[in-house]
């Protein structure tokens, strides 16, 4: 899969205001801080696109970014900083929440990023739960920050969310991914999932 063109598209504080559903959307969704707007960033290649910050919160709208001129990367606010819940939607962003369960087809995959260097975090469990009840798109799950400890560690950590997450959840993850934006690490693997599902879909 290669990048071309990335660019900006626009900025949407909730469902309604995104832009009409028109092409294939890739979501990245996880805790504030986790590096999703990084991610995104490395998988464009330009370092500045989406905003990143040491300073969880950073990203409130939903960002849209049209890569190629053909399908788009939606960076998305991150939980664990906003509303205290409501029934099942745990203790993330409202229009996050809408946009997951609400914004059909054309949301072709979800990235769920969780921080490779920590155990299980109640908040992820409780964010996955209900992305996997209650959601109908496809996910995977991306283990990001992987430069920051031994490879030994990564995969203790990836191993240990597999046993106590992902064995009890509704619907499984379709792919893990181990990232990096400092190393690069799984950047040809995301893309490349990508490009099978567009090009998948496309062949139908
Ligand atoms: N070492 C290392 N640092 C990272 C990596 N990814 C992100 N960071 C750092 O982690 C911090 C948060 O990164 P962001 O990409 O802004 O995280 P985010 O998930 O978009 O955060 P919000 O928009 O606040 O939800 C920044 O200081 C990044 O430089 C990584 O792979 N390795
Ligand atoms: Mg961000």
């Amino acid at each position: 899969m290669k990048i071309a063109t990335a660019e900006f598209l626009t900025s949407a504080p909730t469902l309604a205001a995104c832009p009409p559903p028109a092409a294939p959307e890739f979501a990245f969704i996880g805790r504030s801080n986790v590096g999703k707007s990084s991610l995104i960033n490395l998988l464009v290649g330009r370092r500045g696109l989406a905003k990143v910050s040491e300073t969880p919160g950073k990203t409130q709208l939903i960002n849209f970014f049209s890569i190629n001129a053909a399908w788009l990367l939606v960076d998305l606010p991150g939980y664990g900083f906003a509303k205290v819940s409501k029934d099942r939607r745990a203790d993330f962003n409202e229009a996050v929440a809408d946009y997951l369960e609400q914004r059909g087809e054309v949301l072709r995959h979800s990235f769920v990023l969780i921080d490779s260097r920590l155990p299980p975090q109640k908040l992820d469990v409780a964010f996955l739960g209900w992305l996997a009840a209650e959601t109908a798109a496809p996910y995977s799950l991306v283990f990001s920050k992987a430069d920051k400890q031994s490879k030994s560690k990564t995969q203790l950590s990836v191993q240990r969310f597999s046993r106590e997450v992902v064995a009890d959840l509704a619907r499984p993850p379709v792919a893990t991914f181990t990232t990096s934006a400092v190393n690069r690490e799984g950047r040809s693997e995301i893309l490349g999932t990508i490009g099978t599902l567009l090009g998948s879909r496309a062949a139908k």
